[in-house]
């Protein structure tokens, strides 16, 4: 018996969870998908290292198949970014690339749902992604919190986008509504070709033709957006100098953020929306063999090969990273401990052939997708955390929060205080801040106020980057 039935029988004889009629279905599946030993996808693989890989990851389904465990369901300027509002990201590609794999992958959970077949998501899916943070662990430790609020950023997976999307073709302009409120775009990008069974829509995987599919029809959904509010009378002055400047670039294929507006330009035109103004992060779903032991070799070629080719991107401002989608969505649901998982993929990817490994646990961690796209939004959009509950009494709170900002529009300590409370900010009498690494060098922090380690401010003073406070306020 061939390895690749072997293990298609194996899979539907000890189905785990009695009621998953799924698993059969999916056993199939993935074997069709190519983690089989046999398939065409392992006899094309050369190295050993990457049979090694193959041969684990093929281990990996099976695990999560016997797992009964249930699953859970910069240069840009940012106008639009007020102070409480929450950041969105909005997750846009053709359709059957792997959006909402790589959206559940984000949120460590079977959200959306995930099928091969080409508008599969109708209704937009969100989810908030906790931010990356290098001081909240360790803050939430040092003040003895009870627990520890990470800040988050919403995604949003809509509907794949067709050519013709802008005139309502596919699932046409429903979603774009969604996009427009997104203060930055997360365009996925079909870069697996040894899938053929992964229906594509244009029939071969052809990376860059694709991202300029999706590319054009955010342009020409501008462009329209624009000529309709250009027949308004409402639209006077600045606002329609602008849409009257970036409308001919536009139709060039030139992207509005490209332009080169000033910031007042582009405040005129704030409430737009407009789709190619937002920056974009280009998310290449790669091949996970290739994730595994050749991520930086793709990155390079992406960053370099790519992405200078693609049309009606902003290669200077635009950035790209590459992720797995369907290895990472299906690392999340067998454990939610990043630890478990990092340990997992370490053991995956093994040795080198010198019996080395050059994957240090900071380096795996740093190639997941909910670490990369969070913290890559965090850039492109220049924003930065700060944190409350050090310094609290125990008795009135025993949480360590992150909080997030943009450093074009920092807080000062009375609009942090109204993001915690409107009594916090009503009885508002000073703030004591430090920032997070000068606190941490303290036993406590009583220890670090007796030592002039943390500064007294008043309601006006601006909050920078990693600054931990502590509001005093009268009830
Ligand atoms: N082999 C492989 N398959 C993937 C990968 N990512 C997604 N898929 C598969 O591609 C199919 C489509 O995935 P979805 O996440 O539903 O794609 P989508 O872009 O959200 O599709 P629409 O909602 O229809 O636009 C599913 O069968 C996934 O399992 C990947 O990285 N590798
Ligand atoms: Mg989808």
């Amino acid at each position: 018996m061939s390895r690749n039935v072997l293990l298609v029988v194996l899979l539907l004889l000890i189905s785990p969870h009695p009621k998953d009629n799924n698993n059969k279905h999916r056993a199939a599946v993935l074997v069709a998908e190519g983690y089989g030993m046999g398939s065409s996808f392992m006899a094309t693989r050369k190295s050993r290292r990457r049979d090694k890989v193959s041969l684990s990851l093929s281990s990996f389904v099976w695990r999560r198949q016997t797992t009964t465990r249930p699953r859970g369901g910069s240069n840009h300027r940012n106008h639009n970014m007020g102070l409480c509002m929450k950041i969105k990201v909005g997750i846009v590609g053709l359709p059957n690339i792997g959006k909402s794999t790589l959206f559940n992958a984000l949120a460590q959970k079977s959200i959306a749902q995930a099928e091969n077949f080409p508008f599969c998501t109708i209704e937009p899916n969100l989810a908030p992604i906790a931010v990356p943070d290098a001081h909240l662990t360790k803050l939430g430790r040092h003040a003895k919190s009870v627990k520890v609020v990470a800040a988050t950023m919403e995604f949003v997976d809509v509907a794949g986008l067709v050519a013709g999307a802008s005139r309502g073709e596919g699932l046409g302009n429903r979603f774009l509504a969604t996009l427009r409120e997104c203060h930055a775009i997360c365009h996925v990008v079909r870069y697996f070709d040894n899938h053929p069974d992964i229906v594509h829509v244009h029939g071969k995987v052809d990376p860059i033709q694709d991202a300029e599919v999706v590319n054009l029809e955010l342009v020409l959904a501008d462009v329209a957006h624009i000529e309709r509010r250009l027949e308004k009378t409402t639209c006077r002055d600045e606002e329609r100098a602008t849409l009257e400047a970036i409308l001919p670039q536009l139709q060039l294929g030139i992207p509005a953020r490209s332009v080169g507006l000033s910031e007042s330009q582009e405040k005129s035109i704030r409430s737009m929306g407009l789709l190619t103004l937002k920056p974009v992060i280009y998310a290449f779903n790669i091949d996970e063999v290739d994730f595994l032991l050749d991520r930086e070799q793709v990155l390079d070629d992406v960053t370099h090969n790519v992405m200078p080719k693609i049309q009606y991107c902003d290669p200077s401002r635009d950035m790209s990273t590459v992720v797995s989608a369907k290895l990472e969505a299906e690392i999340a649901a067998m454990s939610s401990d990043p630890k478990a998982q990092r340990d997992y993929l370490q053991s995956i990817m093994g040795e080198d052939d010198d019996g080395t490994t050059t994957r240090t646990t900071t380096m795996v961690d740093n190639m997941l997708c909910y670490t990369v796209l969070p913290t890559m939004v965090c850039q492109l959009l220049d924003l930065f955390l700060v944190y409350t509950g050090p310094g609290v009494p125990a008795e009135k709170s025993q949480t360590t929060k992150a909080h997030l900002f943009s450093n074009q529009d920092p807080p000062t300590t009375i609009q942090l205080a109204g993001r915690l409370h409107g009594d916090i900010q009503k009885g508002f009498l000073r703030a004591e801040v430090t920032p997070a690494p000068t606190l941490l060098q303290y036993d406590s922090y009583n220890a670090a106020k007796d030592a002039g380690g943390i500064r007294t401010e008043g309601k006006d003073a601006v909050l920078s980057e990693d600054d931990v406070v502590l509001i005093k306020w009268k009830q």
